[in-house]
């Protein structure tokens, strides 16, 4: 076990502290300045998808309160600001024209980092993808592939000179299987063969991608983001490890084995039979194209059963306000195990963080010890990582501030700043002035 106190000395110097967030969850002015509409726009409109029935209209406000937000991410004292892009911000309809506004606030946006000594580290699509293109069958066409990889070109050719990373997806498994299975999630299609397909093409985008910014001379890093979790069995019996074979093969092995293998796991197309994705020649071998980093967005375990019983709420585990269970020593146990599978580039935690229940009090402050213990504990459990030979490059805290969290509206906040909805005031919590200080080696 790693002292409290001796934490940050853990960490190599060259070490990457970030803190992340997403366009659509804090933006705003979503008609605003020649932004086309994204299908999170589209989405929000439909009754009974969002728990509180909020949208993106005005989120945090991060368009019109950029300057001050960029004073607060240099005030903690990170070396690096994730956040993504709005493709229908930057090009309205996801193919053809470019929207001068949109490119200009992105500009904005680095230069302001850049001048403040904060490395941006870009993600080019965190799910508002544009509705045009939905129109022409969005991420089951695989014409759209190509769009996306125009889509990064245009990027890179304006922004390409002054940002540290370009991750092309943030976590095609939601969009694939959120937006397209279950549909709870934009675009709200409920197919498992439409969402395998998009998969695919997710990856392939990804793969091509590379490939074009490569060729066209990228000076950023590149890589993909992915959501993992590590996934135990809730008992020893084969039923219940047979299932978490299976699960782990489907949620975790479905996006690394053709990232870093260059095939998708058999059992996982034997099982999806006639659902399995159309597959092309050379697909595969572009999928693996190498990376220069993988991202790793982790939350919690997945725990498996065979007959489905097991319930979080009795595991005996704090849960976060999402019903997450808080389990940092699988974020060390899943960091194993991509290394003892793979031959991994640097990694980087990508996103880290909890929705806890935070009130502002008298003293004017949010005393989160909560998720100040929460990236406390899973801050040790990378340092542990990096003990046993993972090679990490990087943690970032999920989120800057309190945002949009999707479905479940505003409800659920995830920030180390705390937002006031009614104003748009940005209030440091206790666990970002922790951090903050954490950053300065002071734990
Ligand atoms: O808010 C999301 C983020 O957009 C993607 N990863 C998970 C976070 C928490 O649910």
């Amino acid at each position: 076990m790693i002292p409290a106190d001796d934490l940050h000395a853990q960490f190599p110097p060259d070490f990457v502290w970030g803190v992340a967030t997403s366009s659509f969850q804090i933006e705003g002015a979503a008609q605003e300045d020649g932004k086309g509409e994204s299908i999170w726009d589209r989405f929000c409109r439909q009754p009974g998808v969002i728990a509180d029935a909020s949208d993106g209209l005005v989120a945090c406000d991060h368009y019109h309160r950029l300057d001050g937000d960029l004073d607060l991410i240099a005030s903690l004292g990170v070396d690096a600001y994730r956040f993504s892009i709005s493709w229908p911000r930057v090009q309205p309809l996801g193919f053809g024209a470019w929207n001068e506004a949109g490119l200009a606030f992105y500009d904005r946006l680095v230069d302001g980092l850049l001048a403040r000594g904060v490395r941006p580290y870009v993600t080019l699509n965190h799910w508002d993808f544009p509705q045009a293109l939905q129109e022409r069958g969005g991420w089951a066409q695989r014409d759209t592939v190509h769009r996306f990889v125009d889509y990064a070109r245009g990027i890179q050719r304006r922004l390409g000179d002054r940002i540290a990373a370009i991750t092309t997806h943030n976590e095609p498994w939601v969009i694939a299987m959120l937006g397209h299975e279950s549909g709870t999630f934009a675009p709200g299609i409920k197919s498992r063969r439409t969402a395998i397909q998009v998969a695919h093409h997710l990856l392939l985008s990804h793969g091509l991608a590379l490939q074009a910014l490569r060729a066209d001379g990228a000076q950023a890093r590149l890589g993909i983001v992915l959501n993992l979790a590590h996934i135990e069995p809730a008992t020893e019996t084969p039923a219940d490890q047979a299932q978490m074979r299976i699960d782990d093969a489907r949620g975790r092995r479905w996006y690394t084995d053709p990232l870093f293998k260059g095939c998708y796991p058999q059992e996982v197309l034997d099982e999806l039979g006639g659902d399995a994705p159309v597959v092309e020649p050379g697909d595969l071998a572009t999928i693996a194209t190498p990376l220069d980093y993988l991202g790793v967005n982790y939350y919690s375990r997945g725990v498996a059963s065979a007959d489905g019983s097991f319930d979080a709420a009795r595991s005996g585990l704090a849960l976060t306000e999402m019903g997450w269970e808080i389990y940092p020593r699988g974020l060390t146990e899943l960091l194993l195990t991509l290394h003892r599978e793979y031959r991994l580039p640097p990694v980087y935690i990508t996103e880290s963080g909890g929705a806890f229940k935070d009130a502002l009090t008298a003293d004017g402050r949010v005393h989160d010890t909560d998720r100040t213990e929460y990236l406390r504990s899973h801050i040790a459990a990378v340092a542990e990582a990096l003990r046993q030979g993972v090679p990490m490059a990087g943690y970032m805290v999920w989120s800057l501030m309190d945002n949009f969290e999707w479905a479940s509206g505003y409800a659920k906040r995830f920030g180390i700043v705390y937002v006031d909805y009614a104003s748009r005031q940005r209030t440091l919590k206790d666990s970002a002035r922790w951090y903050r200080d954490f950053l300065a080696g002071r734990y």
